[in-house]
């Protein structure tokens, strides 16, 4: 117990190591997070960021597609079918409450694409879906065979594949060294970015096929792989580097279990992950585009600082974290509103602009958010695609 208690203390006052980034105390800093001008002016008001106008997209006619319409509803009116959206990572958090915003639409079935059946379908219960439109699939994003089960018994199920969502993600902030998924990559990225990587390549072709008005594939990102900001500038900073750790398969033994080839740091890797995510996106999105006509995305959904991603956190972190968000950041949302953001991005007729990275202002309006140089930098986008279709055994 007093070493729990020792080991709280000193972690929650812990200061960023030498040389991980440029911050010091030395700087103008709070928690050894530097503030530029720039910085300092977002921190002040955080608001600021988010009054950019959100500008309505005008809805695209998807370029292949015959639109869905079931013409025997009623004499005369066309109604949609039913969607058919695959959530990953839906049995918690921001999965299970856009699992929920779209169930209760009564527009969507859900397909919760779950590690742990049974942890889902207490959540769906709880939650109160109507259980006709959700439908539980295992999926464990940390195995690629898994993973490849999963598209095969989807594609048994013979339900179309309207919209894909890679939101499931693991955290380990203070986990001193690395674990590791099944084929021995770091676990953090070789779930959030590898494991979703397969799984949006391999179900890019259901996407395809489907007759759905509006096609999408939506890849959660995050501030905090975004160093433009003031939040991702918080030590340990993402940074992939040459991808050195990557090519070499992050496995901690012939090669760095980090993607830059440093060493393992928890949070990092999460952060890094995210990076990832938000340029597969991109690559996706210059690749397919223009030819499937599918709608590629990615979002900050705001600080939903409550849920299970924090788990692995010190019990102080995750006791002030979300006061600290709500009241000094302003920068926290609730599970509920963060699940109706995330439902708007995969049903909102006005959100089909491809290649965007969505945010939302206070009043939860939509707006494309700018993301930093390195997770908008088209070359290192197209390599990182090149490097994980290697690792996962697509190239
Ligand atoms: C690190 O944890 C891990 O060590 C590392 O491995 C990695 O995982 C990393 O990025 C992930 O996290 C460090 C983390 C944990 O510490 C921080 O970075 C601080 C962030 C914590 C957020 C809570 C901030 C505290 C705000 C409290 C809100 C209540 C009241 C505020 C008062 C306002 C003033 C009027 O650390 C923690 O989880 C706990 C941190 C405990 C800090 C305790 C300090 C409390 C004192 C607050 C005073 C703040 C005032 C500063 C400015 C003064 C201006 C007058
Ligand atoms: P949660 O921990 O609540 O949810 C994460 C989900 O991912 C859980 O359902 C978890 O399953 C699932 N998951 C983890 N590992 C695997 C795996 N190997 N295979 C399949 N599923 C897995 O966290 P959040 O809801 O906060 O996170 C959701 C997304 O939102 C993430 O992409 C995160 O990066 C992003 N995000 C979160 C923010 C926040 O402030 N919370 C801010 C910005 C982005 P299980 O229930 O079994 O643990
Ligand atoms: Mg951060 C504008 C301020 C802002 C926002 C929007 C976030 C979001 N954070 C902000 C500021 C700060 N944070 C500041 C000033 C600090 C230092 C006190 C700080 C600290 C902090 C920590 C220690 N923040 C964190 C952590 C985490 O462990 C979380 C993390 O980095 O996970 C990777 C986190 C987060 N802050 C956020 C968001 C959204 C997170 C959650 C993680 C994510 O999904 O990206």
């Amino acid at each position: 117990m007093a070493l729990q208690a020792a080991s709280v203390v000193s972690s929650a006052f812990s200061v960023p190591k030498e040389g991980k980034s440029g911050a010091s105390f030395k700087d103008s800093s709070l928690f050894g997070v530097s503030f530029s001008d720039n910085l300092k002016a977002e921190f002040s008001s955080v608001a600021l960021s988010f009054k950019r106008e959100f500008k309505p997209v005008r809805a695209q006619t998807a370029a292949t597609a015959s639109p869905a319409i079931d013409r025997g509803a009623s004499e005369g009116k066309k109604t949609l079918r039913k969607g058919s959206v695959v959530v990953t990572g839906a049995s918690s958090g921001l999965g299970l409450a856009t699992a929920k915003s779209l169930a209760e639409s009564g527009k969507w079935h859900v397909i919760m694409a779950c590690r742990d059946f049974l942890k889902a379908e207490r959540a769906a219960k709880a939650a109160g879906m109507p259980k006709e439109n959700y439908t539980i699939m295992h999926l464990d994003l940390a195995s690629l065979d898994s993973v490849r089960q999963f598209v095969d018994n989807f594609r048994r199920s013979e339900r179309p594949l309207d919209v894909l969502v890679c939101n499931a993600a693991v955290y380990q902030p203070t986990a001193k060294e690395p674990s590791f998924t099944a084929e021995g990559f770091e676990l953090s990225v070789g779930t959030n970015h590898l494991g979703h990587f397969l799984l949006s390549r391999l179900l890019l072709e259901d996407l395809n096929k489907s007759d759905y008005p509006s096609r999408r594939l939506i890849i959660v990102g995050s501030i905090t792989g975004n160093t433009n900001t003031l939040a991702g500038n918080v030590p340990p900073k993402a940074n992939l580097g040459d991808l050195r750790g990557l090519a070499g398969g992050l496995n901690g033994l012939n090669s760095s279990s980090m993607i830059d080839g440093g060493d393992f740091d928890g949070a990092k890797a999460y952060k890094d992950s995210k990076v990832c995510n938000m340029l597969t996106m991109q690559e996706f999105h210059r690749r397919y585009h223009e030819d499937t006509g599918i709608t590629f995305n990615s979002l900050y959904p705001g600080c939903i600082a409550t849920t299970g991603l924090f788990r692995e956190h010190i019990p102080l972190f995750r006791l002030l974290f979300p006061p600290f968000q709500k009241y000094i950041t302003k920068g926290y949302v609730s599970e509920e509103e963060a699940g109706k953001r995330l439902a708007q991005v995969v049903s909102d007729p006005s959100l089909t602009k491809s290649g965007v990275y969505w945010s939302w202002n206070k009043d939860s309006a939509s707006f494309e958010n700018q993301l930093s140089q390195e997770a908008s930098d088209a070359e290192k986008a197209r390599k990182v695609w090149e490097v994980s279709e290697k690792l996962v055994g697509l190239a």
